[in-house]
Formats: structure tokens, C-alpha cells, sequence
């Protein structure tokens, strides 16, 4: 079979991943040790037990205290090399990050702390791996307006090490619209913008983001679907949706995998990318995402392999030359 040799090995880029999802169990019990900070589960094995989630939610819950270990520069860029050296090994030429810095400012990690030690990590993959990066600071969307604001007033002194923003957190009843100052200055700012929508979200937050937001690409946007209206919209502009397969069945979006509307909405002329998002919690890298996706879902073949490492490939923010490379 080459179907599977074709998606480990055609260069893609990695759009919708959130570095702090791809702290792995191991990891996050030596962090623990190496900074003294106590773990609510005894073992890698009982952490791993509890990675059996019903919702979003209850996903966050214990996402937020596994990244309770960053503390230190260094824990920051050791997290992000072991994503980096996973993602060479799956072909990623260029991945984008999303970070949550609300996440350690709240617990007194400062953003300095977070952005430097990313940063590092960054140029490191560059240089010793040859995998292109760019950071996308995520605003957590169950939180203020006003703590949006205040997280983007710490950012600006480090605005060249961010290419744009994204909001990300529980998504019901935290709309778009909650954040629609905050991204109209991030726009004022030249900040390229995407955000989480049509997860367990609404249609209706799908058209929020595009219009009230102005986002460029939709992070998960599964549910737009239920609008044929939508459908045809972001057909027409080919609004890139970064969907994440494995994601949303363990967060229980989709039941199985082969119900996955991933094929449908690639043959309704949509720019689908696929994606890991939270790899260390969702059971597999980018290249899982794929070969799982493809084994499940008969209407993808070789012709649709190549359609999303491409789709990947024009939809992210890396330089016109770069892109050039790659395709
Ligand atoms: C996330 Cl899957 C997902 N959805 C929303 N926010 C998130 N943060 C990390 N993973
Ligand atoms: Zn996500």
C-alpha cells in the first residue's frame, strides 16, 4: 500500500497546534520533579488513564493543569523542541504554534518567561532541524475583554516574536463578538488573525469570526456545515479551516472517526488543512491525523493527500518564497 508512504512522507505544513497540548506525560512528571511542583496523579500511567474526555471542558481541565509544570525559560523551550523533533520526524516543513500566555501569567510565569523561551526553541528548530516556525499568541476566550487587553498590552514589547493572534478555551457562550475591540487593535497592529470556531461553537460563530473578527483562517469550523449558506461562503473565498480529526473525536464533536465530515468538506471545494492540535492528549501527531483520517474515510485517496499538504501549504503565514519551496 503507498497511500500511507505518500501521507508520512509528502512535506505538509502544521497550522493548529497548541505547543502547551504537546507537553507528553513523561515530560510533564519530569518538569514536575525538576521545578518541585506537585502532581494531582502519582504516575505517567494514571495521568495518561485520565486523558478520557466527554466535552471540550473537561478536556481543559486537566490540559490547564498539566501545563502547570512550565515555570522556567528552559521548560518552555525544552516543551517546544520535543514538538519540533516530532514534527521533523512527520515531514513538517513549517508549523505554526499557538500559546496560551494567560495560562502562566495567571500563575506568575511571565510573558517574558514564556516568549523567550519559545523564541529559542524556534530558532533552534530552525537551525538544527531546518523546520520553519511562527508563534500565534492565543487569547483564552472564558476570560475578560479586559484581561485580553491587558495580555496584549504585555505582548507588545515582544511583537516581532509573534505573527498573529487566535482564541482558543470554551468556546459556548464565549462568542466572537466578546473579543471584537481586541482584534480590531490587533488588526491596527498588522497582527495576522485566526480564531477557534464551529468546534462545539455554532455556525453563527463561524460567521461572527469572519465578519466581526475578520480572522483569515478558522480553527476547527466543523460545524459550518449546518449552514449550506456558510458553506458556500467560505467555498467562495477559500477561508482555510485547520481541522484536527483525532481532536474532535476525543473531545466527542464526531462519535467515530468514519462520521468525520473531514471528506465531505473537502469535496464541497473547502480549503481543509489537517492538523494535531493537542497531539500529547489526543493520541497522535500530525501523520496519526492522516493515516488515521484516510483509514477511516474511503473517499480520501492520493488526489485528496495532495490537495491538503498543498492546502497546508498556501494557507499559512510563511514567506511567498518559502511557500514557493515547498509546493
Ligand atoms: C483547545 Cl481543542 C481546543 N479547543 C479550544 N481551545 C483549546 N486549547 C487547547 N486545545
Ligand atoms: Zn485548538
Amino acid at each position: 500500500e503507498r497511500l500511507p508512504e505518500l501521507l508520512r512522507t509528502m512535506p505538509k505544513t502544521e497550522l493548529h497546534l497548541h505547543i502547551e497540548g504537546s507537553l507528553e506525560p513523561e515530560l510533564i512528571f519530569q518538569l514536575a520533579q525538576r521545578n518541585g511542583v506537585k502532581l494531582a496523579y502519582p504516575s505517567v500511567e494514571a495521568l495518561r488513564k485520565a486523558y478520557a474526555f466527554t466535552d471540550l471542558q473537561s478536556f481543559l481541565d486537566i490540559y490547564y493543569a498539566g501545563a502547570s509544570v512550565l515555570l522556567k525559560e528552559e521548560d518552555f523551550f525544552d516543551m517546544a523542541m520535543a514538538y519540533f523533533r516530532r514534527a521533523k520526524a512527520d515531514n513538517v516543513v513549517h508549523a505554526e504554534l499557538f500559546f496560551d500566555p494567560q495560562t502562566h501569567t495567571e500563575r506568575g510565569v511571565s510573558f517574558e518567561t514564556v516568549v523567550k523561551g519559545l523564541t529559542r526553541a524556534c530558532e533552534t528548530a530552525k537551525r538544527e532541524l531546518g523546520v520553519s516556525s511562527l508563534l500565534i499568541m492565543c487569547f483564552l476566550r472564558h476570560l475578560s475583554e479586559e484581561a485580553a487587553f491587558a495580555t496584549l498590552e504585555d505582548a507588545l514589547p515582544w511583537r516581532s516574536h509573534f505573527v498573529g493572534v487566535g482564541l482558543d478555551s470554551g468556546e459556548r457562550g464565549n462568542p466572537p463578538e466578546k473579543f471584537a475591540r481586541v482584534y480590531a487593535k490587533c488588526r491596527e497592529l498588522g497582527l495576522r488573525l485566526v480564531a477557534h470556531a464551529g468546534e462545539e461553537g455554532p455556525a453563527e460563530y463561524i460567521w461572527n469570526a469572519l465578519d466581526v473578527l475578520k480572522v483569515e483562517r478558522i480553527d476547527h469550523g466543523v460545524r459550518c456545515v449546518e449552514d449550506p449558506k456558510l458553506v458556500q461562503r467560505l467555498a467562495a473565498e477559500q477561508v482555510p479551516l485547520t481541522v484536527c480529526p483525532l481532536s474532535n473525536v476525543k473531545l466527542c464533536v464526531f462519535k467515530t472517526l468514519d462520521q468525520h465530515n473531514l471528506a465531505s468538506l473537502l469535496d464541497a471545494g473547502l480549503c481543509v488543512t489537517v492538523n494535531s492540535d493537542d497531539p500529547a492528549y489526543f493520541g497522535g501527531y500530525i501523520n496519526q491525523n492522516f493515516l488515521e483520517t484516510f483509514d477511516s474515510l474511503p473517499a480520501l485517496g492520493a488526489r485528496e493527500a495532495y490537495q491538503l499538504a498543498l492546502n497546508s501549504i498556501d494557507a499559512s503565514f510563511a514567506p511567498a518564497v518559502d511557500k514557493q519551496a515547498w509546493r
